[in-house]
């Protein structure tokens, strides 16, 4: 069953003002719409100021979901701690859908919170999520023709055609998540989720998504992949930790400032 929850408040006014002001910094300086936390992209600056933000979120209510739901303190992966421009104004735009399971590869706990920057959902576009029309929905066929086109390198975003043949015709709606500054969407990697470009909105979004793990059980591409993770420490702030082949050691803040990493 996927799991989705709103959050209101998953940032606090100050935090969501200081991720704006990285994103236009970062964004504007790469002339890139979207950056990766712990990547080419940002500097060491940049990366301590990613820091800061991913410790406020650690210690706010959309974080201790992941608590209750897995009885496990979560690690933000930083090399998908991704902060997003969106631009409004048409198709080139448009994200489709698509399952946060290609971030991570498998059914390990896991939880994104994708954060509004912005007021978001009226004038500015908010995140569309696809909803069951009836009881619930069987994802078998759609995770089966993921996988499918996993192996064979395939798109693994979907249009609404492929919805109606794996979902069934009538069987799902895309509702946007209307949200305000700060709130989070908060869903696992089951959730079929877009952004489209909306009817008469013409103001430009930015939001950020924190991507939440368990060290002690890592999904499968974090396992095979080099990973960075920042974690609440129980002395306050935040502890790093590098895994290679899924096995995380901790790391020094100079270190990870220091990083050169590919966002893959
Ligand atoms: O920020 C958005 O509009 C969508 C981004 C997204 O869905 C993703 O990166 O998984």
């Amino acid at each position: 069953m996927p799991y989705f929850k709103m959050v209101r408040q998953a940032l606090p006014a100050k935090t969501v003002a200081d991720a704006r002001q990285l994103a236009n910094d970062v964004c504007r300086r790469n002339a890139v719409g979207k950056f990766s936390v712990a990547s080419e992209w940002t500097n060491a600056t940049e990366r301590q100021r990613a820091l800061g933000i991913a410790e406020v979120f650690l210690n706010g209510p959309a974080a201790d979901l992941f608590r209750s739901r897995f009885d496990v303190e979560p690690a933000l992966c930083l090399n998908i701690m991704t902060v997003r421009h969106q631009a409004p104004e048409g198709a080139a735009e448009a994200v489709g859908w698509h399952l946060d399971l290609g971030f991570v590869g498998d059914d390990s706990p896991f939880l994104v919170s994708w954060t509004a920057l912005q007021d978001v959902g009226r004038d500015r576009p908010g995140l569309e999520v696809c909803v069951p029309a009836g009881s619930g929905h069987n994802l078998t066929s759609l995770l089966e023709a993921w996988r499918q086109r996993r192996l064979s390198n395939g798109s693994l975003v979907f249009d609404d055609r492929d919805l109606d043949e794996h979902l069934g015709q009538g069987g799902w709606q895309a509702r946007v998540a209307h949200a305000t500054e700060g709130d989070a969407a908060v869903f696992d990697q089951l959730v079929l989720h877009r952004t489209q470009p909306m009817t008469g909105v013409f103001q430009e979004r930015h939001s950020i998504e924190f991507r939440m793990m368990s060290l002690d059980a890592l999904p499968m591409y974090q396992r095979t992949q080099t990973a960075i993770f920042a974690q609440r420490s129980t002395e306050g702030g935040v502890r790093l930790y590098k895994a290679v082949n899924g096995n995380p050691l901790t790391m020094t803040l100079d270190a990870f400032c220091t990083l050169e990493i590919h966002a893959g």
